[in-house]
């Protein structure tokens, strides 16, 4: 069965080295010291701007007396602008407000520690001054300034890393770059190669030279973008050396941090550095009509979200073209500004929360202590499941005199005694001192009061390179499982055996259907003394067996509900149910969001 694919493997292999060098093997390679050095105020950063500027701001989203759907910084696609015609906005932007020193406190004073600006999105307009090309804000319009020097003096002054986004792919001006969808207008028609060459490569060339900067953030990557034409950009980031670099540049480049847009990965990307980038309202670049923004609420409990999954949060702003940031943002930042000066310790230097599921909020860690991020303020007890550390000390973040919190070890680990009010009605930090690394027990699935057993995406332990959870917490699935050897399994606890249904949720587009797949329930055994929990034994005969083929849904997004068929628990106690693939005939296996399992005939 596996034969074909050990070949292909293979074809691949030998395919891959016959096309030269990678991206990556144009990187010096670095140790994981030197890495973990690099990357060091990054990670403690955890919180930064995202700044999308340019031409787009003039339109701001209406184009010859039109709202044009979609984000404001696609205007030109969306609507299909020709080029000769957008390139006439140069002529009107010109941003008298632009205060760089202003932009940069507003960043800093609400806690974010770097901010990356568009250098150049797809439309092509450079918003630096640059030799490479005269379409760019000191040449083509009547500002006359380069903001993007402007703002790296500032940060420089405030203490604010910089990083500059650059559209390396897509640009909808210089002829023979990228368009998603298609070009629209012939004076967007040529090589890519030349526009690669005189453009893209010269362009990075000057920013990585010109500007002190500590991230290269790239984005839309297309097929264009080759292993050898990306080589050629990735060989310039040597200019600049401590400087970190995202996954968007294409041809099979990796770089430093993963990058999920407008969600939060249900689990992280356990040993992957990652940055979420989100919009505060519904677009990246300004649109005037857009005004469906978060709350402060949102924004406070997305950040510590974020931080309790090990991730960064890079919340973006679209100033106006006279070169403000619009004032509902402004506000916004400000009150997280607020929270983030009383609670920063919770955030900065932080790394992933050691629970998987907290039913109150989140939590976050440094050596030695737990800060419990409370979303839902409990009255009497907050109880800390699992917890297994002796607490040394426990109070309010918020409290300077740091009183003690009673805390008490329960059955289901530390209970914590709270004040009736909590300090901040979004988030209340509580600080634990622990001794030791952070050691929880596991929260163990079982039946609810229906006996219904429901085994999700995101409690499921994983097997393999390939697959991983996606999605946020409310639609989590088990995706990119392309590798057949690739499993899933889940532990659960039965306190009333019985027959039960099997119910697989999943998703398939119909170009994969056909895959089959097993899945297996066996008992666990209790450890025999001496044995920690952990190597609790699974006992696999008599498992038990059902299998099933994967069927088209319509979509990777479209889950249905199946019935696979009948099991039979005779016994209480510890099981395991396995999911693992038999057959891959066409490139992947499904999008598996849950298991259920079902007292039958209910
Ligand atoms: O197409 C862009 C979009 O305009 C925006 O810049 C976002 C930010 O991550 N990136 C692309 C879509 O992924």
């Amino acid at each position: 069965m596996h034969k074909p694919l050990i070949s292909s493997i293979i074809v691949v292999a030998l395919f891959a080295s016959a096309a030269g060098l990678t991206a990556s093997d144009a990187l010096p390679q670095e140790t994981k010291q030197e890495r973990d050095q690099r990357m060091a105020w990054w990670r403690d950063a955890r919180f930064g701007m995202f700044i999308h500027w340019g031409l787009y701001a003039v339109p701001a989203g209406t184009w010859q007396g039109k709202q044009i759907p979609s984000i404001g910084e696609w205007i030109m696609n969306t609507g299909k602008i020709p080029v000769a015609d957008y390139e006439k906005l140069a002529a009107q932007f010109n941003p008298v407000k632009f205060n760089a020193d202003q932009w940069v406190s507003i960043a800093k004073r609400a806690g974010m520690k770097y901010i990356v600006i568009t250098s150049k999105h797809h439309d092509g307009f450079a918003m630096f001054h640059s030799k490479a090309s005269p379409y760019n804000i000191y040449d083509a319009t009547p500002f006359q300034r380069d903001p993007l020097a402007e703002l790296a003096a500032a940060c420089k002054r405030q203490g604010l890393r910089l990083g500059f986004y650059y559209s390396q792919c897509q640009d909808w001006h210089h002829p023979g770059a990228e368009a998603i969808g298609e070009h629209w207008d012939k004076a967007q028609d040529g090589s890519f190669d030349h526009y690669l060459d005189t453009v893209a490569i010269p362009q990075v060339q000057e920013i990585l030279t010109n500007y002190p900067l500590s991230v290269l953030w790239w984005d839309t990557p297309t097929g264009a973008m080759t292993s050898e034409r990306a080589a050629k950009l990735a060989a310039l980031l040597k200019l600049r050396p401590g400087l970190i670099t995202n996954d968007r540049l294409g041809g099979g480049f990796s770089g430093d941090t993963n990058t999920p847009e407008q969600f939060v990965p249900a689990t992280g990307y356990p040993g992957r550095d990652w940055e979420t980038c989100m919009t505060m309202n519904d677009t990246w670049g300004f649109k005037s009509y857009d005004h469906n923004w978060k709350s402060t609420e949102t924004l406070i409990r997305n950040l510590a979200d974020i931080a309790s999954k090990g991730g960064n949060y890079l919340l973006n702003v679209g100033p106006t073209s006279l070169g403000e940031i619009p004032p509902a943002s402004v506000e916004r930042l400000a009150a997280v500004g607020r929270w983030m000066n009383v609670n920063g310790p919770s955030i900065y230097g932080t790394s992933a929360s050691p629970f998987k599921k907290l039913p109150w909020g989140r939590a976050t860690q440094k050596p030695g202590k737990l800060y419990l991020h409370v979303f839902a303020w409990p009255a009497g007890e907050l109880l800390v499941p699992g917890l297994k550390n002796r607490v040394t000390a426990a109070y309010l973040l918020a409290d300077v005199t740091k009183s003690a919190l009673p805390v008490r070890a329960s059955e289901n680990g530390a209970a914590v005694k709270l004040p009736a009010q909590a300090p901040d009605k979004i988030d209340s930090v509580v600080v634990l001192e622990i001794e030791g690394k952070a050691d929880v027990e596991p929260e163990i699935l079982s039946q609810n009061k229906a006996g219904v057993v429901e085994l999700p995406a995101g409690e499921a332990t994983l097997h393999g390179d390939s697959l991983r959870c996606q999605g946020d917490s409310a639609g989590e699935n088990i995706g990119f499982w392309t590798n057949p050897k690739d499993w899933a399994s889940w532990e659960f606890k039965l306190e009333s055996p019985g027959t039960f249904d099997v119910q697989l949720t999943f998703a398939c587009e119909p170009g994969s259907a056909g895959s089959e797949f097993d899945v297996t329930l066996a008992q666990e055994q209790m450890p025999a003394k001496g044995l920690r929990p952990r190597k609790r034994m699974v006992v696999t005969q008599p498992a038990q067996k059902l299998s099933g083929k994967v069927e088209s849904t319509g979509g990777w997004e479209k889950f249905v509900a199946v019935k696979l068929g009948t099991i039979t628990i005779t016994q209480n106690g510890r099981h395991v149910l396995s999911v693992k693939p038999t057959k891959m005939p066409r490139g992947a296996v499904m999008n598996l969001k849950s298991i259920t399992l079902k007292p039958a005939g209910q």
